[in-house]
C-alpha cells in the first residue's frame, strides 16, 4: 500500500469500526518502508469516542513513539527512515503496562508505562492507517500525514512471543491478525493510496 506525495489529509485507509472487543493486550506488526525524513509521520491511529488517541505509532527521525490511552511510550533508538523495508512489532499488556518493541524479528527495547496497568483500549472506534485522528474517523493534520509504504498490517488480541515474532519475519509469511487483518484494508483506502499487488 502506497501512501505518495504530496503529504495530504485525503491519504489514508480507514477501518471504522475496527475492533469488536475491548482490548487489554495487544501485537500490532507490520512492514514499512520510509523514503525520507519529513519529520513525524503517523502510521496508525485508533480513536474512541471516549478518548481519540487510544493507541496511536507516531515515527519521528530517530525515535518512534506509541500512545495507548494516550499515554505514551518512547523508543528513543529506532530509525525507520532508511528507505528500506522494515519489519516492525509493538506489543503492549496491561497486567504489567510494558510495551516491547521488535525490529526485523529481533527484541530490541522495551517501555514501561504504569498509567496503562489495568487500560483497556474500547471496542468500536476508527482505525486509520497514514493519519492522526483528533476525532472518531477525522480531525487529520497534514503535517503528520504518512508517505511511504506498508505491507502486512496485522493487530492480534494477544502479546505474541518473541519466537512467534522472529518467525514472522525469518518465514516472511505473516498469519492473518485476529483483530486487524490486512486483507481487509486493500478496499478501504482513500485519496491517492494504492494498492500494488506482488
Ligand atoms: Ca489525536
Amino acid at each position: 500500500m502506497v501512501f505518495p506525495e504530496p503529504r495530504s489529509t485525503e491519504n489514508y485507509a480507514m477501518k471504522n469500526p475496527a475492533i469488536a472487543s475491548d482490548l487489554s493486550q495487544l501485537s500490532l506488526c507490520f512492514f514499512i518502508k520510509l523514503v525520507q525524513d519529513q519529520g513525524d509521520q503517523i502510521f496508525v491511529s485508533y480513536a474512541t469516542k471516549h478518548q481519540d488517541n487510544d493507541m496511536i505509532i507516531e515515527i519521528y527521525p530517530t525515535q518512534t513513539y506509541f500512545y495507548v490511552g494516550n499515554e505514551l511510550f518512547r523508543f528513543t533508538s529506532t530509525n525507520l527512515y532508511d528507505d528500506t523495508w522494515q519489519h516492525v512489532c509493538l506489543t503492549w499488556g496491561n497486567t504489567q503496562g510494558v510495551t516491547k518493541l521488535y525490529k526485523d524479528g529481533q527484541f530490541t527495547g522495551q517501555e514501561t508505562n504504569l498509567a496503562t496497568k489495568n487500560y483497556a483500549l474500547k471496542a468500536g472506534g476508527s482505525l486509520v492507517l497514514g493519519q492522526e485522528q483528533d476525532s472518531v474517523g477525522g480531525g487529520f493534520d497534514r503535517d503528520q500525514t504518512l508517505h511511504g509504504r506498508l505491507a502486512s498490517v496485522n493487530m492480534w488480541d494477544k502479546v505474541l512471543s518473541e519466537s512467534d515474532i522472529a518467525a514472522q519475519y525469518t518465514n516472511c509469511s505473516v498469519p492473518h491478525g485476529s483483530v486487524i487483518n490486512w486483507s481487509a484494508f486493500k478496499n478501504l483506502t482513500h485519496g491517492s493510496v494504492t494498492v500494488e499487488e506482488p
